[in-house]
């Protein structure tokens, strides 16, 4: 077994946050490697696109958290090994990663500009995404978005409808996906409450 190392921020979410479910699910020994922000200016330089997530594989460091998770799932068994089933399990981590990234985009806008730009978004691409995302799950039977079995996918999207609900992001209200796709809000508490993720986040508050 290759000796992994995945590196990301110390909080627990975000894009790094869905390859360490999933190497924890898989039962996957890993360096769990946390870079705090005040540390980020001095490691930045340190990977290769000057951003995390990162994975170092016996050495060698690659970035690209959807790359990552794709990796990873089939380390773990969280990966479908059909092409028809793998290309559609792609599909919804890149919608995640559109829609995270869109939003991320406006964090560090100024006050009046992040306000229109969220309600525009709220409007318009987040109810878009989550309809076409909420489609997506009915149309694989409803409760996981691939293989009807916990994928990759399923952490990828727990990871952003958290962050939705949060209550985190000013202007874009936190019960816009109970409003616009309340099957995800279901998909949401299937994932939380699924015994490796709900064992993980245990675990993490005892530690
Ligand atoms: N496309 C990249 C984006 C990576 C990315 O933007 N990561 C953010 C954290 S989620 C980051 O490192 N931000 C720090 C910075 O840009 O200085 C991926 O999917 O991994």
């Amino acid at each position: 077994m290759a000796k992994l190392k995945l590196t990301y921020f110390d909080f627990d979410g975000g894009r790094g946050e869905p390859a360490r479910l999933a190497l924890h699910i898989g039962k996957i020994p890993f360096e769990d490697q946390r870079i705090s922000p005040k540390d980020w200016p001095q490691f930045r330089d340190r990977t290769p696109f000057q951003a995390l997530p990162t994975l170092e594989v016996d050495g060698k460091v690659v970035a690209q958290s959807n790359s990552i998770n794709r990796y990873v799932g089939k380390l773990a068994g969280l990966y479908p090994k059909d092409d028809w089933q793998a290309l559609l399990c792609d599909e919804i981590m890149d919608a995640a990663e559109d829609m995270g990234t869109r939003i991320a985009n406006t964090i560090d806008l100024p006050a009046d500009d992040k306000k229109t730009a969220r309600e525009q978004l709220a409007a318009g691409g987040i109810t878009r995404y989550l309809e076409q995302l909420q489609a997506r799950l009915m149309a694989a039977g409803g409760e996981y978005f691939v293989e009807q079995r916990l994928t990759v996918a399923d952490l990828k999207i727990f990871m952003l409808v958290r962050w939705l609900r949060s209550g985190a992001l000013d202007h874009i209200p936190k019960e816009i996906v109970e409003r616009v796709a309340p099957q995800m809000a279901k998909h949401f508490d299937r994932v939380a409450t699924h015994p490796d993720v709900a064992q993980y986040y245990e675990r993490r508050k005892a530690a």
